[in-house]
């Protein structure tokens, strides 16, 4: 599944560093233990709410009420800010037609460049709109989620292409160049993954040393993959250099660098993709292209980060264009299902179609949910959040890939064919679960960082066991926590926040909450540091976390649509009941199965059977007919 196992191995060393006395814990002298001290070995804490019920706590205080960011004439701007886009696509725009010339007519290109689309977030005496996360988010879901060629062109160029000025540059770069990249006269680009790192991100090849005079930069190296790599004007790289530790040493850290299309710069011909085919894709190279230092973004040796970062805040955008996919499928599968007749009766009548239909409205509400807690709660200013946003970027990818599918089946031979658009939307949404981080890794990113967080806590409880008389009070709220946990007792209680017609749901949660901890307590006893290699174990985890995500995010959503008596209050409720439900069933059958231990023998079954086929190339079993 992974290229390569140096992430992991990288993951591990974290790990370690909690699981294991670090050196700051060293230090400490295990027989002068005293509360002061034992202060400053703790582990930072965290507002995420994800990475808190890893330790068994309910942080919900930036969750409830569900955020609401924009005011009335807020929202309206960017209604009317669409409009145009809104009725281009449902007069006269052909997203096949620009998918078969893999680019927009130049008509298009300029309504967008009229509608500020290139600079939604670009602060307006920059040349942008100003746009917060809540706005752009809006805007994205309107006018992109029609077609996911024209987001991904949109947001390789400002989610992720020049994001790093947004959030690390100076104010003379943001001077120099964000007027023209709002405009989209500038197109920008990301450039992270090279042809040995994809997932591996920080095992990247490309390379930046100092002149000798050490008046500039001098970048050799090659990139892939890079959306808008052919079109852009300016590339947001991240490369290798030597960076002095704290010890002296010389050692190779990533920097980021915003560098210009000059000599040097080269792209490959347009890669020929499943899908997204309007957005531009190459290979570029480096070949000692020369970067003054003041196009060094963040600090040298910092890079790491900034692209982490980068990748974290873009991810809402993602759900949201996503949302307007899967709201758009919807109706086209709504308007099949009741138009067309077969065994006498309209499809919308058979309860085969219903259970799809009502599936894919419930995956839409929930990822809608998702995308929009997620700006509000940057435009709110909270900073922890980038296990939400990895989870969001997985249900979301993960939902839109289900709802274009049930549409094309609902539609049947017609669904395939390509008049409908709606195998272009199949076609599309399929990146989505492997770019900006896949799945796969982003689930063992959130199981990890959770572990390492809840491996700290045990760590300090462990450091405070060795000198009881200097902690009592901290064995004794543990030893309480336990034996209240032990008779089910310490369950959150969300009463207060949650409406009253959800309490009984709010309560299911609390509970899913502490059999998650317990599970990861049960993991890190029984594997310790090597849990790290439990992908498996990892993922199912994982999987917990995220229902349990899903759970606060639509009750959190549900309450304020009772709350706020919305009119669409009837149908929420119905369907998060059924979300709740579905979930809580997963989030069990998920933490049973790390225990189960006939699942666990399939588990190893599952690899011995995969460790034969890999090194046989193939399958093993003989032909039926042999
Ligand atoms: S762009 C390419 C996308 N590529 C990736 O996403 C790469 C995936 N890989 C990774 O994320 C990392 O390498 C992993 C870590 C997670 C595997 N936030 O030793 P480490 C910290 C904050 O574990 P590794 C594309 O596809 C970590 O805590 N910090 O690192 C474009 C540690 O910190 P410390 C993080 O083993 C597509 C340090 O880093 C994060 O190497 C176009 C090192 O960690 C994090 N997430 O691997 C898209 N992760 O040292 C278009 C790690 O302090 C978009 N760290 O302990 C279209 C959208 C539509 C929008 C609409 C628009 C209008």
């Amino acid at each position: 599944m992974y290229k390569s196992i140096r992430p992991l191995t990288k993951l591990r060393l974290n790990l370690d560093n909690i699981l294991l006395p670090t050196q700051t814990i060293r230090h400490v002298s295990q027989a002068k233990v005293d509360t002061e001290r034992l202060e400053k070995i703790k582990v930072p804490e965290s507002n995420s709410f994800v990475q808190n019920i890893f330790t068994g706590e309910a942080k919900v205080a930036n969750f409830f009420p569900y955020p609401k960011v924009l005011s009335e004439d807020e929202l309206q701007f960017i209604e009317m800010v669409s409009e145009p886009a809104l009725k281009i696509h449902a007069t006269e725009y052909d997203a096949t037609k620009a998918e078969e010339t893999e680019q927009l007519e130049p008509k298009h290109l300029q309504l967008l460049k009229d509608m500020g689309t290139f600079g939604i977030q670009v602060p307006q005496e920059h040349g942008g709109m100003g746009c917060n996360n809540t706005q752009y988010a809006r805007l994205a879901e309107l006018a992109c989620g029609e077609d996911l060629g024209i987001s991904v062109f949109l947001g390789a160029h400002q989610s992720i292409g020049y994001k790093g000025l947004l959030l690390y540059g100076s104010e003379e770069q943001k001077q120099k160049y964000l007027p023209g990249l709002a405009t989209g006269e500038d197109i920008a680009a990301f450039a992270l993954t090279e042809p040995s790192a994809g997932s591996d991100a920080s095992g990247i090849k490309s390379r930046a040393v100092l002149s000798e005079d050490g008046k500039h930069w001098i970048l050799n190296g090659s990139k892939t993959y890079i959306s808008n790599g052919g079109i852009a004007k300016y590339f947001t790289v991240f490369a290798q250099t030597p960076v002095k530790t704290s010890s002296g040493e010389i050692k190779d850290k990533v920097t980021a660098f915003f560098v210009q299309r000059g000599p040097g710069v080269t792209n490959g011909p347009p890669m020929h993709k499943m899908g997204i085919k309007l957005s531009n894709t190459t290979e570029l190279y480096f070949d000692n292209v020369k970067i003054s230092h003041e196009n060094v973004i963040g600090n040298v040796g910092e890079g790491f980060k900034v692209a982490m970062n980068i990748l974290n805040n873009g991810r809402y955008g993602m759900c949201c264009a996503l949302s307007g996919t899967m709201k758009k499928a919807i109706e086209i599968a709504t308007a099949h299902a009741n138009q067309r007749t077969q065994f006498g009766n309209k499809l919308a009548s058979y309860s085969g179609i219903q259970e799809k239909i009502a599936r894919m409205s419930m995956l839409h509400y929930t990822t809608q949910s998702m995308a929009y807690m997620l700006s509000g709660l940057m435009d709110n200013g909270v900073k922890d959040y980038q296990l939400e946003a990895a989870i969001s970027k997985c249900f979301a990818s993960e939902a839109a890939s289900y709802v274009v599918d049930e549409t094309l089946q609902i539609l049947g031979g017609m669904g395939y064919m390509r008049e409908t658009g709606v195998e272009k939307m199949v076609r599309d949404v399929r990146i989505f679960r492997i770019f900006e981080g896949t799945n796969e890794i982003l689930r063992l990113f959130v199981a990890l960082t959770g572990m390492q967080y809840a491996g700290g806590h045990l760590k300090e409880i462990q450091r405070a066991m060795k000198n009881p008389m200097a902690n009592l009070g901290m064995i004794f709220e543990e030893g309480t926590r336990r034996i209240r946990r032990s008779v089910g007792l310490d369950a959150p209680d969300l009463s207060d926040l949650v409406h009253s017609e959800f309490h009984p749901e709010a309560q299911v949660l609390a509970k899913n909450i502490v059999a998650f901890s317990s599970a990861v307590e049960h993991l890190l006893i029984k594997y310790t540091r090597d849990i790290i290699h439990e992908q498996i174990l990892l993922t199912r985890l994982a999987n917990a976390a995220m229902d349990i995500y899903v759970m606060l995010v639509v009750l959190s959503r549900v309450t304020r649509a009772l709350n706020n008596k919305v009119p669409s209050v009837d149908i929420e409720k119905k369907m998060a009941k059924i979300i709740c439900s579905e979930a809580h069933i997963r989030i069990d059958r998920n933490l049973r199965s790390l225990r189960s231990s006939e699942l666990l023998r399939n588990d190893e079954g599952h690899r011995e059977i995969a460790k034969d086929i890999l090194a046989n190339g193939g399958i093993l079993h003989s032909h039926p007919l042999d």
